[in-house]
């Protein structure tokens, strides 16, 4: 808790001590559990002879230590808070320890904790070094054999990972006895222990081998793990037919864990879940419920390979892990689902929360070069901005390329621990192509920006298109190099409204292309265009950079109907409705009147009518940019002008297209019996958008609807969906006893107890901080548990206009769960602190307000992950 110091990349060196086999074993205890380890260590042949061997250890009582079977004195080695250090030990040699450990107190979830009376692990990045003294480090990979005894009345169900070799009693306790073949860094070591049920299946991989699958939950889910189940599988199948990559043990395990800071791990064949990532019921669970499931799902069983078979090397090529797995578990989900819709909520939350981090006090690039605490680092530019440059590198190279490159990489490294180099080496062999200012990308913090500019020479039928490039300077990195940027793009004839065949230096490119902007400022010239084109720029978001160009309202209104790029269509209306709300704000804030602009009515009038036949992507286009994107949009964020001008927006949208709003609504109800397939999520998605429409103005058939939905209890998407407007109206006496109801009807259900808090003080009326504080006394909420932190404390931060409160109370009140935490969970603390490293964006007496909290938080012991944030944020 004292002046932590950061760790370099530059500074990485080679372990000296390899362990090739762990044997552990774990006598259970909630208080006092014994782990005695049997470590099989080498010395590295490029080590010194002389080095010593030092062992990472946190928390841990020492009870004994011996090696090669003799027992070592107190003299012949030095503990610290943090090491085991030998000064003299032979070349190869097993080192027996035996440590005591305390799960119960174990309020961090990182290493052995309880949760729910069930013993868990969390052992990434750095958790082992709280079950035994290891070299906890990615590049130490060893073989494991582990031994858990328990209790058979209260944990009859003892798991780890790999295959169950042996079982049996023993002095009124029971054994369990895994073994897991495949060499793995410690951080993927797992261990469960409880009283649990499991639902089981079967996989048949390609090649003929059987899998058993198994999901562990408390007894009364499971009726909630079909989903999980079903999604397993098809990942399972993704994977084997779009990388060739199968499975490679004979079972497969997920547990379903209550308190868990983040959303899964992919402990090598025993995953551990978040509750909330994999559970679900169309009673309980919403379609983004489901829909997150499925993609959590994969994306863990997708580390098998990308992150277990081949690891990395140290803790800053996280994202070659992260990256590549969000990137396949991201095109896993488009596959399944609606493809331009994922693409869409993809970049929507992306273009908000990673632009949001990337201009923030704590940028950093994709692969960072020091860092003082890890858990710190689990970000979105990691996993976000890393899956945006491995699809980058995949669309500059094809498919095929990357795949070749993805087999060879999985090949080469298969049992290794692996560099972002290796990685994009093993692209470059596969494509022959030269990716060395590629590799900027990895190493250049913050958001490039790229203006385009667009003339169309009617004489010689050319359009000339001017990109130039810029990224901002972002702590501790003032100069930027330019960066390739691969552009997809189009030329939609004004007069045909049709893609125009692109032509560049007498190449045909054919309907669309993809140019590549690698100078800071770059002309293209098009030949043969016949007609004057609006340009279609950055289709499919080709890359994460903040494109500006200066469209006309008219030219955004006929891209929003011509464009053959779904994205870009709805890219279009959002941009469309920028301009408008820019209008609204401006209005707001100089007190004049507010004037809806009609274009924006007549677009979505016009979309109202049927021009797009995918309802999923046509209730995104229906949906006005969030109030966090819009804020991103702003050097200085107006909260109250901006919560203004969307409302009014959304009332005279809703006001000049109220029945067709109801007949939307009327026309995608449907009383069908609930299935999570993408047509029904994107009927009742259409129909709930509708829905809010009408809710904004609070209109009476709106309300007959609502209420009406409500009482139905369809399934949880449509009655939360209710819920929300309702509470989120100025019909308090309509929404009390819906919530009363809720609350009643769901008290036994800890994850829909969530939903419940987070509509409550998601409500945008300026009176929620009274209810956050009365229900942080609720019987229901525990500051101990992630998810109730998360969907009462985290969801409050988001809600602008209560957060943002003048007076500060927002802000003073998330210092003090903050300070709270730091001494019980640090790793979710230093989460949950982030709206208050934002300061910079907002007003005067706003910043001093967060400022001063920031510095409050300063003042207490800060835990090194709390501390490195404030000091970053403080700077
Ligand atoms: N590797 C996991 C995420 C994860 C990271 C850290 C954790 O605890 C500190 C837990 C989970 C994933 O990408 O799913
Ligand atoms: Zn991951």
């Amino acid at each position: 808790m004292s002046d932590p110091q950061p760790v370099y990349l530059s500074d990485y060196q080679p372990p000296d001590y390899l362990v090739t086999h762990t044997e552990l074993t774990f006598d259970l205890d909630p208080t006092a559990t014994r782990v005695k380890a049997r470590l099989h260590i080498e010395r590295n042949p490029a080590a010194a002879l002389s080095a010593p061997l030092v062992l990472d250890g946190e928390n841990l009582t020492l009870v004994s230590l011996g090696l090669d079977g003799t027992a070592l004195e107190e003299r012949d080695y030095v503990v610290s808070d943090t090491t085991l250090r030998i000064e003299h030990v032979p070349e190869r040699f097993c080192l027996e320890s035996e440590v005591e450990i305390d799960p119960n107190s174990n309020t961090a979830l990182e290493g052995l904790y309880r949760s729910s009376g069930m013993y868990c692990t969390q052992c990434e990045a750095e958790g082992f070094r709280r079950i035994t003294y290891y070299p906890d480090r990615p590049d130490v990979m060893a073989t494991f054999k582990v031994t858990v005894i328990g209790d058979p009345a209260r944990e009859p169900v003892l798991l780890a990972n790999g295959n169950r070799v042996e079982q049996g009693e023993r002095d009124g306790r029971h054994f369990a006895v895994w073994e897991d073949p495949h060499p793995k860094p410690c951080y993927l070591f797992a261990l469960v222990a409880g009283d649990l049920c499991k639902t089981s299946d079967r996989f048949t991989t390609q090649s003929g081998r059987e899998v058993a699958l198994e999901i562990w939950v408390e007894e009364e889910n499971l009726d909630k793990t079909g989903h999980a189940m079903a999604s397993l599988k098809r990942a399972m199948a993704w994977d084997e037919t779009t990388y060739g990559r199968e499975y490679d043990l004979d079972l497969f395990m997920i547990v379903a864990v209550n308190d868990f800071n983040m959303g899964a791990m992919e402990n090598k064949g025993l995953n551990i879940f978040n509750s909330a990532a994999v559970l679900t019921h169309p009673d309980t669970a919403t379609d983004a419920a489901f829909q997150n499931v499925e993609g959590i799902v994969a994306h863990e069983y997708f580390h098998n390979w990308s992150g277990n078979r081949v690891t990395c090397r140290d803790w800053f090529q996280l994202s070659l892990k992260e990256g590549f797995t969000v990137f396949r578990d991201q095109c896993f989900s488009a596959d399944t689902n609606s493809a331009p819709v994922k693409r869409i909520q993809d970049v929507s939350f992306f273009r908000t929360a990673q632009f949001a981090e990337d201009a923030g006090p704590t940028a950093h690039p994709v692969r960072p070069d020091h860092y003082i605490e890890i858990t710190n680092f689990y970000t979105l530019t990691i996993y976000e901005k890393g899956a945006e440059v491995v699809r980058m590198l995949c669309n500059l190279i094809g498919w095929e390329a990357f795949r070749r490159g993805a087999d060879r990489y999985f090949e080469r490294f298969d049992g290794c621990a692996a560099t972002i180099e290796d990685f994009v080496g093993c692209m470059e062999d596969a494509s022959g192509e030269r990716l060395d200012q590629f590799m900027r990308w990895y190493s250049q913090a913050g958001t490039p920006e790229v203006d385009a500019f667009g003339e169309y020479d009617y004489v010689h039928g050319e359009y000339r298109l001017t990109l130039r490039q810029r990224t901002p300077a972002t702590p501790g990195q003032n100069e930027k190099l330019p960066l390739h940027v691969p552009v997809r793009l189009g030329l939609v004839g004004t007069k045909s409204g049709q893609d125009l065949t692109l032509t560049l230096d007498g190449e045909s490119l054919g309907k669309e292309g993809v140019i590549h902007l690698r100078q800071a400022e770059q002309t293209f010239v098009f030949e043969n265009v016949a007609e004057a084109p609006v340009p279609s720029l950055l289709r499919g978001f080709s890359a994460p950079v903040l494109l500006h160009y200066p469209y006309s309202r008219e030219e955004l209104a006929f891209l929003l109907t011509h464009d053959s790029d779904g994205f870009n269509r709805w890219d279009a209306g959002q941009r469309l409705s920028m301009l408008a709300l820019d209008d609204l704000i401006a209005a707001h804030r100089n007190g004049v009147e507010k004037v809806m602009d009609t274009r924006v009515v007549e677009a979505f009038r016009t979309l109202l009518d049927g021009e797009v036949s995918d309802k999923a992507v046509l209730a995104e286009m229906l949906t006005l940019p969030t109030e966090a994107y819009i804020a991103e949009q702003q050097r200085i964020v107006d909260v109250d002008a901006i919560h203004a001008a969307r409302e009014f927006m959304r009332q005279s949208l809703a006001v000049a297209l109220r029945d067709e709003f109801i007949a939307t609504y009327e026309a995608n109800a449907s009383d069908e019996p609930y299935a999570p397939t993408p047509e029904q999520i994107a009927t009742r998605s259409l129909k709930n958008v509708a829905l809010a429409y009408l809710m904004a103005i609070e209109d009476a058939k709106g309300l007959e609807l609502c209420q009406a939905q409500f009482a139905a209890g369809r399934n949880m998407t449509d009655v939360r969906q209710a819920l929300t407007l309702l509470v989120h109206s100025d019909r308090q006496d309509l929404a009390a006893p819906a919530l009363k109801t809720f609350g009643e009807k769901w008290a036994h259900d800890s994850l829909v107890m969530d939903q419940w808090f987070t509509v409550q003080v998601t409500r945008p009326q300026p009176d929620v901080l009274e209810r956050v504080e009365y229900l942080m006394d609720h019987p229901a909420f525990s500051i101990k548990n992630p998810n109730k932190v998360r969907a009462l404390i985290g969801a409050f931060t988001q809600n602008r206009v209560n957060f943002h409160r003048l007076d500060g109370q927002g802000y003073r009140l998330l210092a003090d769960v903050v300070i709270e935490l730091n001494r019980l969970n640090p790793e979710i603390a230093a989460r949950l602190i982030t709206p208050l490293t934002r300061w910079q964006r907002f007003d005067e007496s706003r910043q001093a307000l967060m400022r001063q909290e920031l510095a409050r938080i300063k003042k207490e012991p800060l835990s090194s992950n709390v501390y490195e944030v404030v000091e970053k944020a403080l700077a």
